[in-house]
């Protein structure tokens, strides 16, 4: 189980007093917060190896290039895959667009499809819609019912035309756990490419990429105790038959004024000077969460979560998004006709961080049939002790919002 008192000690932030009022932060969905073993690896970084990777012999440029290279290895071997399958990139928007520019707009025609579903981010959602309209195919949505991808809809939409799947390993809104695996052999025996967004997943949960089989699996090392840095893990063949996404140093093994022939991957991927300080600050955030173990990170926040849906039952009006079991740490909900960022501004007076909106998935948000939603989402330094001040400034806000 985890130690939360003595994990909050890892996380100089949460020591901040907000308005004299300990800080309860509930967004880690949005980011989370960082460990001192991961700001200290960055600020390290700077003090005592900053230089440029991969281009000089100097023993400081070797110095970064074995930290950057390492952090790759260790990452890599984290969600089960090999390093050369493992690209850089800024987060998981990058990461899809990657695929989305890379792959989509050179393999995709006239009349194809993108299987999406409707509980996506918008990450998830605009390159798709960029590679249908440049190359007049569809981009068809998988119908959500009970917070869950209804999957006769998903079964009816995958045809001979679907030439891409794409969905969320765990919804950022419902915390819904989709099925992938079961996703991934119905897009491959139907020929598709299988893509998963993994934001929401791999802080959470042990994912083993090559266990899933996917294609294409995204994260982002900020939602996971690192720096802003993320990462594409790519089946290395299909890798290897891509074009580069962004040109420019780094990628190439030969330039000619008219030509240039691309470097090996991973590399053909990471044009220009990479975060070398972030690369290195996420190793540590891995190593954080290893000793942590993967299965108590999961087995904490199902607790907490468990608990907090039980208390916020006891708050008449409250109205939960998302299914009851099978889940991840993410409460979105509504209370009463209370907009939630009236919501977010009452629990903010208590030192209170949730988020109110449409968390960027604005189609989810029309299928529920509402505007925005709260969301409360949990992480390895939140205890029972967040989950009851939350509730207790819930209940504020409740009297305070009355209409
Ligand atoms: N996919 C999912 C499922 C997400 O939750 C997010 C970020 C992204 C993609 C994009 O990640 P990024 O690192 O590129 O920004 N989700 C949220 C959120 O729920 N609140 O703020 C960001």
């Amino acid at each position: 189980m985890l130690n939360v008192q003595r994990i909050r000690k890892d996380f100089p932030i949460l020591s901040r007093k907000m308005d004299g009022k300990r800080l309860v932060y509930l967004d880690s969905a949005a980011t989370s917060q960082k460990p001192v073993s991961v700001i200290n690896a960055v600020k390290e970084f700077y003090e005592k190896h900053n230089s440029n990777v991969h281009r000089s012999v100097y023993k400081l440029s070797e110095e970064a290039t074995e930290l950057y290279e390492g952090a790759r290895d260790a990452i890599a071997k984290f969600v089960g895959a090999k390093s050369d399958e493992m690209v850089f990139v800024r987060n998981t928007t990058e990461a899809l667009n990657l695929v989305a520019y890379a792959w989509a707009m050179h393999n995709i025609q006239k009349g194809d499809e993108v299987l999406i579903t409707e509980m996506e981010h918008h990450s998830n959602i605009l390159p798709w819609q960029m590679v249908c309209k440049a190359k007049g195919a569809k981009l068809v949505y998988a119908k959500v019912r009970d917070f869950a991808i209804d999957m006769n809809d998903f079964e009816s939409k995958l045809t001979k035309r679907t030439k891409i799947v794409s969905v969320a390993h765990v919804s950022n809104v419902l915390g819904t756990i989709n099925d992938v695996k079961r996703l991934e052999k119905l897009s491959h025996d139907n020929n598709s490419l299988f893509v998963v967004d993994g934001a929401q997943a791999v802080p959470h949960m042990k994912v083993d990429v090559k266990d899933i089989d996917a294609d294409f699996y995204a994260f982002s090392g900020h939602k996971m105790l690192g720096p802003h840095i993320g990462m594409l893990y790519g089946r290395k063949q299909i890798l290897e038959g891509m074009e580069p996404f962004m040109r420019g140093g780094s990628m190439v093994k030969d330039v000619t004024q008219q030509d240039a022939k691309w470097n090996d991957v991973p590399w053909k991927f990471e044009a220009g000077t990479p975060a070398v300080a972030e690369a290195a600050g996420l190793v540590e955030a891995v190593r954080y969460l290893q000793r942590l173990d993967m299965d108590d990170v999961r087995k904490h926040e199902m607790q907490l979560t468990e608990y907090a849906l039980k208390k916020m039952q006891g708050i008449k009006g409250v109205r939960v998004f998302g299914p009851r079991t099978n889940r991840g740490g993410v409460i979105s909900f509504t209370l009463g006709n209370a907009h939630p960022h009236d919501i977010a501004t009452v629990l903010d007076s208590e030192g209170v961080c949730i988020r109110g909106g449409h968390h960027c998935a604005k189609p989810l948000m029309q299928a529920l049939g509402v505007d925005a939603v709260s969301r409360a989402s949990f992480y390895v330094y939140n205890g029972k002790d967040d989950v009851e001040v939350f509730v207790k400034a819930l209940g504020k806000a409740k009297a305070v919002l009355r209409r």
